[in-house]
């Protein structure tokens, strides 16, 4: 994959030059100011830091390099019912250019040539409990394969600045490249007692992902392409992507930062909602006694979960104000590939119901939904029914955006990012010379 790394090495030093030069210049310009309600409310919105791969409107969604998800689904090479192969979005959040289905598939074999575990993977995996949280047992594996990085042992060797990105690169490569295998064995170990099912290298990423978590339906195959793509990135800020970036500009290696934004990731107001969405629904249904609830029903068990001091999961977003792109994306899927599901009849309802009872709090900012409020029922309907185990889907297609941003950080010599915090003794005496 020399291409995609020499591609990459020439735009990394032509903006590195660029950006060296309006720091140099401009450096002292104001870009944004804090008030306090930032520094006690979650630093919401403040501009600080540099991240190349996706940018979030609060009202458009997510844009990867400036495109939107229904671009990137015309655009992206895809797989044989129109869903975009993740490779195709990896190789354009690290060059800026939308790739070629012969230059994607090189991709797909650079990633299978880099895929083989390390046997500690699953000697540690083995070692916990077949009931440890999905999640519990991503963030382990991942740093079971931590001994492997290139980056630690060159910079151990007295690696050149200059070289960081390299490294970087190779690390995030070979991680990307085998988180799909790490992941298929924590689900077969976990769900179906260790009946682990070798990888299929004639498939693409997604399909081979799909291949080894046991459902080689050319439908699923088709929604894991569209979901390991729309849930790549979705900027810095958020908890995991943030977390990579803190971390890996202590120049702590790609498996240690990866790890430490999976951790994030694991938290019920971030990527664990995915779970708790279906959760939710399930014990409504249970509750309800029916699997096709009225509106009116539907409507009943919401204000019990918000009169119990319980957000509704799913709904919401930090930025976002409209409904999530990766939201629509996911309904036009099953609207064209699934028919008859009383689950995502549900969503649906759900969907009509939700917002104005939100809006009606007067409180939450964004009462539409999120990106998962819709993907676990997908799931379901297409067997993979531990929802325990959703995050660390979430996670494998994370992978893509944060490691690549890493590899960006790493080439435009970021340094160690490190803001300020203040007392509330600091704070009040800011507000007595006020
Ligand atoms: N249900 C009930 N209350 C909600 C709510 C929801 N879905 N979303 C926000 N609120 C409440 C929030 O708890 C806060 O209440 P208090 O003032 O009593 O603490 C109030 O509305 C103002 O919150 P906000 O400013 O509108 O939202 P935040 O920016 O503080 O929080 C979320 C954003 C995502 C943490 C919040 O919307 C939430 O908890 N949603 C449910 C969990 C979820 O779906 N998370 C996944 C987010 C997704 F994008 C991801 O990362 N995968």
């Amino acid at each position: 994959m020399e291409s995609l790394k020499k591609k990459f090495a020439a735009k990394a030093l032509a903006l590195y030059t660029e950006m060296r030069a309006i720091n140099k210049e401009h450096g002292e310009r104001k870009m944004d100011e804090v008030v306090l309600r930032q520094i006690t409310g979650g630093a919401r919105g403040i501009k600080m830091m540099l991240w190349e791969t996706s940018q979030l409107d609060a009202n458009e969604g997510i844009r990867f390099r400036g495109y939107s998800i229904p671009e990137i689904k015309k655009l992206l090479p895809s797989g044989p019912q129109g869903e975009p192969k993740p490779e195709g979005l990896f190789w354009l959040m690290l060059t800026g250019e939308i790739p070629t289905a012969e230059e994607v598939n090189d991709l797909t074999k650079d990633w299978q040539s880099r895929s083989d575990l390390p046997q500690q993977v699953m000697t540690s995996l083995d070692a916990l409990p077949d009931d440890a949280h999905p999640m519990t047992q991503f963030t382990i594996g991942i740093m079971a394969m931590q001994s492997d990085s290139i980056f630690s042992r060159r910079y151990a060797e007295g690696m050149s600045k200059t070289d960081y990105w390299d490294a970087c690169y190779e690390d995030s490569m070979n991680l990307i490249a085998r988180l799909p295998r790490v992941a298929a064995y924590i689900y077969r170990r976990s769900f179906h007692g260790g009946d682990h099912i070798p990888a299929d290298k004639s498939l693409d990423w997604a399909a081979n992902f799909a291949h080894m978590l046991g459902n080689d339906d050319e439908d699923f195959r088709s929604l894991m392409r569209l979901y390991l793509t729309i849930h790549a990135d979705h900027e810095g800020g958020n908890a995991s992507a943030h977390t990579v970036n803190l971390v890996g500009s202590t120049l702590s290696d790609p498996y240690l930062s990866f790890s430490a934004g999976m951790n994030a990731l694991a938290g019920p107001l971030h990527g664990l909602a995915n779970q708790e969405v279906i959760k939710w629904i399930f014990e409504m249904i249970e509750n309800l006694g029916t699997k096709t609830p009225t509106k009116e029903q539907i409507a009943t068990y919401v204000q019990e979960t918000l009169d119990a001091g319980k957000v509704i999961p799913g709904y919401g977003h930090a930025v976002l104000r409209e409904p999530d792109p990766r939201f629509t994306a996911q309904r036009r899927f099953a609207e064209e590939y699934i028919k008859g599901s009383d689950l995502i009849e549900t969503v649906w309802k759900i969907f009509d119901t939700v917002p104005p009872m939100l809006q009606a709090l007067g409180k939450v900012k964004n009462p539409w939904p999120n990106v998962d409020a819709h993907s676990g029922a997908l799931l379901v309907h297409y067997g993979i029914k531990e929802y325990s185990y959703y995050t660390v889907l979430f996670g494998v297609s994370r992978a893509l955006g944060v490691l690549a941003a890493g590899i960006w950080s790493r080439a435009l010599g970021m340094p160690l990012e490190r803001p300020k915090s203040v007392t509330s003794d600091w704070i009040k005496a800011q507000l007595k010379d006020a």
